[in-house]
């Protein structure tokens, strides 16, 4: 095989929590009065919580404090959170599901490399909280993509090195970020054309022709 392990971006790659992001930031710009939609949501994938909110208000004709910052993160967070509970294990694809138990019968080691907090929560929603063999995530990193450290993590815990390791990724951030740690790309959804990216895959299923 080329590689020995696979590090999953979960947002956009692993399952679709990006419309209910969309849905809570939507309902954080709309009562604030700022210009948001599906397009400039588009900007947010991969990015960390405090800088997806710095992106909003970029709009914003209003400068916050702070504190004020703290307290939209947080009301986002607690609308999104509402939102994840919606989520079950019908949420993974067939698409999804049959690849990740495939993989799962071959030797290589299966990582999650997400900039989201809410990421165990997710895993716990979906039915994949004891799937994986590492899980680095937004609670243990301090740079968010497009910085490599969440990969770089990934493939620590998983004991390899980057050149042994795909990362499959939604988000030009993350494909920027693999590029950055020294990682091949799998590029998907929003990302799937980046020129960045080692692979262009149409569907996740599509990831075993990367795999020879
Ligand atoms: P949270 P990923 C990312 O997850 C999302 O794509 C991005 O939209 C979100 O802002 C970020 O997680 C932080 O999420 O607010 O839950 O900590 O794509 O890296 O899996
Ligand atoms: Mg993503």
């Amino acid at each position: 095989m080329k590689y020995r392990g696979i590090i999953f971006d979960l947002d956009g790659v692993i399952c679709s929590t990006d419309e209910y992001h969309y849905l809570a930031w939507k309902a954080l710009a709309d009562r604030l009065g700022i210009p948001f939609d599906r397009e400039r949501n588009n900007l947010l994938r991969g990015v960390s919580r405090m800088a997806s909110l710095d992106i909003i208000l970029e709009k914003s004709e209003k400068t916050y404090t702070d504190e004020e910052k703290a307290a939209f993160a947080e009301e986002k967070n607690t609308l999104y959170r509402q939102l994840l509970k919606r989520m079950s294990p019908a949420d993974l694809s067939d698409d999804v599901k049959t690849t990740l138990d495939a993989l799962r019968k071959t030797d290589l080691k299966l990582a999650i490399g997400s900039s989201s907090k809410n990421t165990p929560f997710i895993l716990e929603r979906i039915g994949l909280s004891h799937f994986f063999d590492a899980v680095a995530d937004g609670n243990c990193i301090t740079r968010s993509k497009p910085h490599p450290e969440v990969f770089l993590k990934a493939a620590e815990m998983i004991g390899l090195s980057p050149a042994d390791c795909l990362v499959v990724e939604d988000a030009h951030a993350g494909v920027e970020a693999a590029a950055a740690g020294g990682f091949d790309c799998a590029a998907m959804g929003d990302a799937r054309d980046d020129a960045r990216a080692n692979w262009h895959l149409e569907r996740f299923s599509d990831l075993s022709k990367c795999l020879g």
